[in-house]
């Protein structure tokens, strides 16, 4: 089931150039202000459409926010409700920075200038050095209903580091392009996955007097996005909202750092348990292998502090429940009575997506998708005026709307509620980029050709998809060929549907479609930002561009698409609020934003056993710490395939400095808790001796970083 291929915008030769056709804009109406000044933007020639609309009249804002923060937005003039979170990232999703009210042109750290010839360009240099920070002269700006485009000229070799999420060395070069559309996509180098940071650092060495000066750029917006690293440039390109650019002027990155995470909002502070060492894999089958798995630890001497489920927990891998046979209830609440006696702690994961019962079924019971459902607690399809329906592990579902409050009030009550039967310590979200596996709605109206699997089978499972479900688990509703003639048939109307638009609208050959007047094309915008996925499709893996939410503004998925990772979290802390009244909430989560960290940690997802991925998560590990996520580990001995001895000695070792310590693996591979080796055993025996000889230091650092803005695990300067 394939959406059509795309070509990547940055991979398309026939492509025009934005730089090249478009007319840039004149400013006009200058008004000063307390802090700055605000202008109109018009169009300077005739419009280009070159990736969408052209929108001809804008408004910009220039804010002397604070000492050593600019602020520059540039938003359309005419702002309404139906357009209103196209442009628009309310301060209700991620805060919106202000002026502290007393800083002036004359007295900040940051100088912004500006020329209308041949049409508007901005410098932002840092007033006591002169150095340029931000320069967009000999371009032009665009700004259109699906693109965005403002290069600025860089320094030879500049040093640019952040951009979070990707694997990726840490200083990010010269020649690279950083993709935000959060993806289920596994550990790719240079491809994007899971997390959207819009912020980086820029440092240059002045190697005759071995000093350097640092300054940060965050460009407040949660679209899709490319960021174009060139030799002597960056272009950033968005595909929707507004310019919202913060300049940060440092100088050194310990104040860039801070100056970034005081707008985001500041790490959250941890439960010192958190710190201690945790255990978790795919593949635990039942309560007795969990026993196990701490006695393990515990006979060989090495300090467990929390155990961890997976998915195996689920009743047929439906969130908040769990399986009969495998993980009863009452067998669960004895094995934590025992473990919180021992002082230990238990986390299990929770996917993003809720089972949808299958209407035609009336034994097909499922009370979160009926509380949901009464509440109105879900996305919706725009087409059919039902729920929009994806596919994950238990097989067709509903993702929860927290835009709406209906949705946070849905997830506390399901985390209270889940509480009462299995006390666990805090919650680990996974899935939540949303990741599906079908493409666009996939349920409506089929809902009794339910696919009760991913239509993959993982490395090292059974050919057979019926063994590789848990003892108990009832194949709901459906064959193996109704799910199949399923997925023929979605693939059948997207195709058509795309290419319907696509021969009245765009060039055949690079299926590119063509901005119509008034008009965007959620799923299939002109503008193709480079998404790792085959085909590059913005509809592959995920929830469509076009959901729709139940607020007011029925904003799409296309504008919040990488919120929605930030938003499961927040409303997980919060329900963990109600939880645990008075106590830090635990959650790690995978999907992040600019300023997740308020309220989550996070793993580096699915990376690889082997030596490479261990190298790339250290710069990884330092991009979360600048992005505010301090809490951040990866899967210690690696996920994906085997790890082997040596290996996984030297991850724990790696690890143990890494603030969330967290062994993972994938199912059906072999297990590489820390015992399973002496040589192993005895590496973490040492090293956690160190790690938990340091943890009064780093919790004191996180305690710095959670009320000044700091990173915990950081590079050496
Ligand atoms: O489709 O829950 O990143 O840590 O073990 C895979 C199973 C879903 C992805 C997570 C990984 C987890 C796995 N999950």
């Amino acid at each position: 089931m394939e959406p059509p291929s795309l070509v990547p915008n940055i991979l398309d030769p026939t492509a025009p150039n934005a730089q090249d056709v478009c007319p840039g804009y004149k400013a006009s109406n200058l008004e000063n202000t307390a802090s700055g000044f605000t202008a109109d933007l018009t169009l300077a020639g005739p419009a280009c459409n070159v990736y969408g609309n052209d929108i001809a009249d804008l408004a910009l804002t220039v804010e002397y926010q604070t000492k050593n923060r600019l602020s520059v937005k540039i938003l359309p003039k005419y702002i309404v409700p139906s357009n209103y979170t196209e442009y628009i990232l309310d301060g209700s999703l991620t805060p919106e920075p202000t002026a502290d009210g007393s800083t002036t042109a004359e007295d900040s750290d940051l100088t912004f200038t500006w020329t209308n010839t041949p049409s508007f360009q901005f410098k932002v240099t840092r007033t006591s050095d002169g150095e340029e920070l931000w320069n967009t002269y000999g371009c032009v700006i665009v700004f259109e209903d699906q693109f965005l485009e403002m290069p600025t000229s860089m320094v030879p070799n500049y040093n640019v580091y952040g951009l979070a999420e990707n694997i990726h060395d840490f200083r990010l070069g010269n020649n690279y392009t950083q993709t935000f559309w959060a993806a289920d996509s596994g550990n790719p180098i240079d491809g994007n996955l899971y997390g959207t940071h819009p912020f980086y650092l820029e440092t240059r060495y002045d190697n005759a007097s071995s000093s350097s000066t640092s300054h940060g750029v965050y460009a407040r917006n949660a679209h899709g996005q490319d960021w174009l690293l060139r030799a002597d440039n960056i272009t950033y390109r968005t595909i929707g909202g507004s310019f919202d650019m913060y300049f940060l002027s440092g100088d050194t990155p310990k104040q860039v750092i801070k100056q970034y995470q005081e707008i985001v909002g500041l790490p959250v502070m941890q439960m010192y348990w958190t710190f201690g060492f945790h255990q978790c894999r795919w593949g635990y089958q039942n309560w007795t292998v969990l026993q196990d798995v701490v006695d393990g630890y515990a006979n060989a001497g090495i300090q467990l502090e929390v155990i961890w489920t997976d998915i195996d927990y689920m009743d047929q891998y439906r969130d908040f429940t769990n399986g009969a046979m495998n993980f009863p209830v009452p067998a669960g609440q004895e094995f934590l009575a025992k473990l919180h006696a021992a002082g230990q702690h238990y986390v299990p994961i929770v996917d993003s997506n809720i089972y949808a019962e299958n209407p035609d079924n009336s034994s097909d019971v499922y009370e979160p998708f009926q509380r949901g459902s009464a509440m109105n607690a879900f996305i919706r399809n725009p087409d059919t005026e039902d729920f929009y329906y994806g596919d994950n592990w238990p097989g067709f579902s509903v993702w929860a709307d927290y835009l709406v409050p209906q949705g946070q009030d849905f997830w506390t009550f399901e985390l209270v509620d889940y509480h009462e039967r299995i006390p666990y310590d805090g919650i680990w979200i996974d899935l939540s980029e949303p990741s599906s596996f079908c493409v666009g709605s996939c349920g409506d109206g089929r809902l009794e050709e339910n696919p009760v699997h991913p239509p993959f089978i993982l490395p090292g499972e059974p050919g057979n998809l019926e063994l590789v479900f848990p003892e108990d688990f009832e194949i709901t509703n459906a064959s193996e060929a109704a799910s199949a003639s399923s997925a023929l048939y979605t693939q059948t109307r997207v195709t058509t549907t795309a290419s319907a638009a696509a021969s009245s609208t765009s060039m055949a050959v690079f299926m590119r479609t063509k901005p119509t007047p008034g008009v965007r094309n959620l799923n299939f915008p002109p503008y193709v930002i480079n998404n790792l996925f085959e085909g590059h499709s913005l509809l592959k893996n995920t929830v469509a561009p076009n959901a729709t939410h139940n607020d007011e503004f029925n904003t799409t998925e296309y504008a919040v698409h990488n919120l929605f990772g930030h938003q499961i979290v927040n409303a997980t802390y919060h329900g963990l609020l109600s939880v645990f009244p008075g106590r830090r909430p635990f959650v790690i989560g995978r999907s992040t934003f600019s300023g997740s960290g308020t309220v989550t940690g996070h793993w580096g997802g699915d990376n690889n056993s082997r030596w490479g991925s261990l190298y790339l998560s250290i710069a990884q590990a330092f991009t979360f710490s600048m992005a505010g996520i301090p809490m951040f580990g990866t899967d210690a001995c690696g996920f994906s395939g085997n790890t082997d001895e040596e290996l996984c000695n030297r991850w724990m070792q790696v690890n143990a400095f890494f603030p969330f310590y967290r062994n993972h693996n994938v199912k059906a591979t072999i297990d590489q808790e820390a015992y399973r080796w002496a040589s192993v055993a005895e590496a973490t025996r040492t090293v956690m001796n160190i790690r938990y000889a340091l943890l009064p230091y780093m919790y004191t650092l996180f305690y710095q970083a959670n009320t000044m803005g700091e990173t915990v695990l950081r590079a050496l300067q």
